[in-house]
């Protein structure tokens, strides 16, 4: 007999995903003794840090950060090269943490869940493979990603290109040798912005293809400085308790104290300054405290960049294209890039401005604008994002009844509670899902934050002897309120980013993520359990 009483299943919960999120809940979920299984896509676990392979691919929060919480002697034992992990190392990393908590054995590799159906009458999930194979668990964990559905331009004869043609999210594991090749670059967010400087110095030459410029900032990556590595494992335990109480999940950055107009252009030179030598994004956010709710204050940190770009590129021209002049700095994902910028002074690179001119078609032999210019390519490289937060789950059918499935009922945008439960669909948690901070804020820690709340609620259910477990719908169309009033009372909402859905064609603009911030929300969800689950209903 299962946790429901009333079919039967050999697990208590299936997992959907391998990668940081669906480990943790693997190690989580089997300490509390339940029976899981995990599905996963690819041919090996890490999610995120397995697919996307291309060239400089490096994680944007620091390594002593960006790693598990769960068990001090990981934390202690696992040493970081470099200030930020490259994907190798972080795949590396997560790795290793399946080995060690052999977690591999409660993993299928290669398997793609296509269907997911809950029925009311037994309150089991079944969920079927791309084989056809079938499994049912009483509850079921989406531990799917934000960032797990590459798209590629929906541009006509994207077909037709004979060259080589990759996607920054789907790089091949054997890696990719441009030397000698005339490639093209489409996309310029942090993965084009990562990739472009190492793939510049392979290629013959190189066509940046750019529609929208965007801010980075110099990572000022080096490798990791001892001193500072031995401080901050002593203080391991206690900067990640102090994690939750910050608006990213990532303590030891001092909260501004200024808004932007109480210091006057010099001292605001000297400290954006400051923050440019230093690196990083969260600490040149903290420089005042109304950069993402201000646009004047705003504007003081963007025009800052956009001098030290004119600064950088020596033909002024590409210049002024390299300034991002359509949203205001850090309301789309603010990158960190080693040496772009610089890459542009470099004779084989061309940057080519599609905004004004896109490319119309994609040939045979490599691609045309609408002005009629063409060029010719060997290779390209589509750094073009992903159908982003929602993508991943509405590529599978979610249905709890004829008329309530996933895809339908997320048409005009995401709706949840709290981005870990849908209202209608029971006993299905998600892991980082939209309305949650997940992709603002260290996203590790997020996962273990998500991770578990599930594992509580179950095992919460369980020893009350109760099966089936929903946000009710008021509490939802609250929190989705909640969520949009937040985002609007910040400037978020003036970029079209990947939160807003805006990348996608077709897709609706809402946006996506809780800018609450970590501390706010956590809060809440403290609150929400503290109250008997409130604004769930239990039955
Ligand atoms: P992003 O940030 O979504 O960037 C995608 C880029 O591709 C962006 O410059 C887009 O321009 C460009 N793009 C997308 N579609 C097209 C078409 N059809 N034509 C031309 N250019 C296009 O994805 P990334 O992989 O770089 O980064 C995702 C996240 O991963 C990042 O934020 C980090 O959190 C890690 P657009 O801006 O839409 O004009």
């Amino acid at each position: 007999m299962t946790a429901s009483g009333k079919d039967k299943s050999d697990l208590d919960v299936i997992i959907i995903g391998a990668g940081v999120g669906g480990l943790y809940a693997i190690y989580r979920l089997r300490k509390l003794g339940l029976r899981i299984r995990a599905y996963e896509a690819g041919d090996g676990v890490g999610g995120t840090w397995f697919w996307n392979r291309y060239p400089g691919c490096r994680c944007d929060v620091e390594s002593m950060e960006y790693s598990y919480s769960f068990d001090n002697d990981l934390q202690q034992e696992w040493e970081w090269p470099e200030r930020y992990g490259t994907q190798p190392e972080i795949l590396r990393y997560v790795e290793h943490v399946a080995e060690r908590f052999d977690l591999l054995r409660d993993v299928q590799l290669k398997t793609r869940i296509k269907k997911a159906r809950f029925d009311h009458g037994t309150n089991l999930w079944t969920i079927t493979t791309e084989k056809g194979e079938t499994v049912s668990a009483p509850y079921c964990i989406m531990a799917t990603g934000n960032l797990s559905t590459p798209k590629l331009p929906e541009i006509a004869g994207i077909d037709d290109f004979q060259g080589e043609k990759y996607h920054t999210g789907l790089w091949p594991k054997e890696g990719v040798d441009f030397t000698g090749k005339v490639v093209g670059a489409v996309g310029t967010g942090s993965s084009g912005v990562q990739s472009i400087p190492l793939i510049a110095k392979q290629a013959k030459h190189l066509y940046v293809f750019q529609r929208t410029a965007n801010f980075s900032l110099p990572a000022r990556n080096a490798p990791l400085d001892p001193e500072k590595e031995r401080k901050h494992k002593a203080e391991y335990v206690e900067r990640r308790k102090a994690a939750y109480g910050t608006p990213f999940g990532i303590a030891g950055y001092p909260s501004p104290e200024k808004f932007a107009a109480e210091a006057d252009a010099e001292e605001r030179r000297l400290s954006y300054e400051a923050k440019w030598a230093e690196g990083g994004s969260i600490s040149f956010l903290f420089a005042y405290k109304d950069l993402l709710t201000d646009k004047a204050a705003n504007d003081t940190a963007a025009d800052f960049v956009r001098e030290k770009i004119r600064a950088t590129v020596k033909d002024p021209k590409t210049a002024e294209l390299l300034c991002p002049n359509d949203h205001p700095i850090g309301t789309k994902r603010l990158i960190l890039d080693t040496d772009y910028y610089e890459t542009y002074n470099r004779d084989n690179v061309t940057l080519v401005d599609i905004r004004t001119n896109p490319i119309e078609l994609f040939t045979k032999g490599g691609l045309q604008l609408t002005d009629g210019g063409t060029y010719d390519l060997e290779a390209i490289s589509f750094a073009t994002g992903f159908d982003a937060m929602t993508g991943a789950m509405r590529e599978i059918d979610i249905q709890t009844g004829k008329d309530n499935c996933i895809r339908d009922k997320w048409e005009d945008g995401p709706r949840s509670y709290l981005g870990i439960m849908v209202a209608g669909f029971p006993n299905m948690f998600m892991v980082t899902g939209p309305q949650s901070p997940g992709v603002k804020s260290q996203m590790i820690l997020s996962c273990e934050w998500h991770v578990d709340f599930a594992a509580n609620a179950i095992m919460h259910m369980r020893g009350k002897g109760l099966t089936r477990i929903g946000p009710d719908v008021k509490a939802e169309d609250d929190w989705v309120t909640h969520n949009n009033e937040v985002a609007d009372s910040t400037l978020y909402p003036l970029a079209n980013s990947w939160y807003m859905g805006a990348n996608v064609p077709g897709k609706p603009r809402i946006f996506m993520p809780y800018v609450g911030g970590v501390e706010a929300y956590t809060n809440k969800c403290n609150d929400v359990v503290d109250n008997d689950y409130e604004g769930f209903r239990l039955e």
